[in-house]
């Protein structure tokens, strides 16, 4: 196919409640979408960097920025473009992985409605739904925090993650595995709050029993989460660090995790999530589908690439009403546990440009 143009538009959605990791508090989403116009249909990609380059070094204007001056200009040039030849194309931009995978997204979404493909067909999903956990942020106080893991408990999903870091740490998690009982899967992530002189104090995590501990240290210190997971009996998981099969294939082999969270976003798209899937299930390494808040345009990609076979874990694929009163697309409803993988072509849901619209935070941005 060939791109014929390209519009950015930034919106603002605002979470149901506050969303509190060890980086900081986060009120409102600022979401970047593409929106593709092609000689054979259109497509969108949503782009999930933060405001804030915390957790990794992308934020949203810097994604624009490099979309716009950088990753646009390549595609333009392209007489017959498909999304096998993304790699390439993009080889000449060095990193900028989340900007790049909303532009993968876009042209997969494009070029999968034009053949009437759906995302999970295409990317080898062997489920009709997925297992789907909640990811708990850090809460004022422990009452509040358990009210709010009650109040998904009851709404059936199948594990839950809470937010962890320094000072929020044994006390909290004891409290929710006493709520929730010995048989509920519980996780917890640290987005990198920790240093190598707290092993002796993650040790004590052990007694909750839980299914991983996610992303402890620095993202680029390996060595140290190898101590860790020498160290403890729960097993260790990176996000931040994963961001490439070169580094997922390390890091598995120096025994720095032995469960991986995949995002797209995170390793420059649903491709190379395939490819780090693949090189997991190889290794016999549990993966499982991580989070940033999407709306349902990302939500529907991560709940057909959730579908295949290595993803054995409960993801952070939590159900729109978990984040949005109203989402961008049709809602993803939560049923026993579990999101349904959309069927259509494409990411199967529809964007309701209406919202799109109404909610811009800025005029729209054509590119081309
Ligand atoms: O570390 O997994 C994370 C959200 C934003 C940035 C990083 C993370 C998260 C989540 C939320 O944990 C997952 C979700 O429900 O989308
Ligand atoms: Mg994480």
């Amino acid at each position: 196919m060939k791109v014929e143009s390209i519009t950015l538009h930034r919106i603002g959605m605002p979470l149901v409640r506050p969303f509190e990791t060890s980086f900081g508090r986060e009120t409102e989403r600022d979401v970047l979408l593409v929106h593709l116009r092609t000689d054979v249909g259109e497509g969108w990609g949503e782009c999930v960097a933060g405001s804030a380059p915390s957790y990794s070094s992308e934020y949203v204007d810097g994604c624009a920025r490099v979309i716009e001056h950088h990753l646009a200009p390549l595609l333009f040039r392209v007489p017959q473009l498909s999304a096998d030849d993304l790699e390439r194309v993009f080889a000449p931009v060095v990193g900028h992985r989340m900007a790049k995978a909303a532009l993968e997204a876009a042209v997969l979404d494009a070029e999968l409605r034009a053949s009437g493909t759906s995302f999970a067909r295409y990317l080898g999903a062997v489920r009709s739904e997925v297992d789907c956990g909640v990811s708990v942020g850090i809460s004022p106080s422990i009452d509040e925090l358990l009210t709010e893991v009650q109040g998904y408990v009851d709404a059936g999903y199948r594990r839950i993650k809470l937010k962890i870091k320094p000072g929020w740490d044994l006390e909290p998690v004891r409290r929710v595995r006493d709520l929730i009982g010995p048989n509920l899967a519980l996780q917890v992530d640290a987005n990198t709050a920790y240093s190598r002189d707290d092993i002796a104090h993650l040790r004590e995590l052990d007694a909750a029993n839980l299914l991983l501990i996610e992303q402890p240290f620095d993202e680029e210190d390996i060595a140290s989460h190898v101590a860790l997971a020498r160290a403890i009996e729960t097993p260790v998981c990176l996000d931040e660090s994963i961001v490439s099969v070169g580094v997922a294939i390390d890091a598995i082999e120096r025994g720095a995790t032995s469960i991986v969270n995949i995002k797209p976003g995170r390793v420059g798209g649903y491709l190379p999530a395939v490819a780090i899937h693949d090189a997991c299930v190889q290794r016999t390494v549990p993966v499982w589908c991580g989070g940033m808040l999407e709306t349902g345009i990302g939500r529907a990609m991560n709940v057909a690439l959730a579908a295949l076979p290595g993803f054995t874990l409960p993801g952070d694929t939590s159900a729109s009403d978990r984040y949005y009163r109203e989402d961008l697309t049709e809602p993803f409803v939560l049923s026993n546990g579990r999101l349904a993988v959309p069927t259509g072509p494409g990411s199967g849901v529809m964007v309701r440009e209406d919202l799109v619209r109404d909610w811009a935070l800025t005029p729209a941005l054509p590119l081309a």
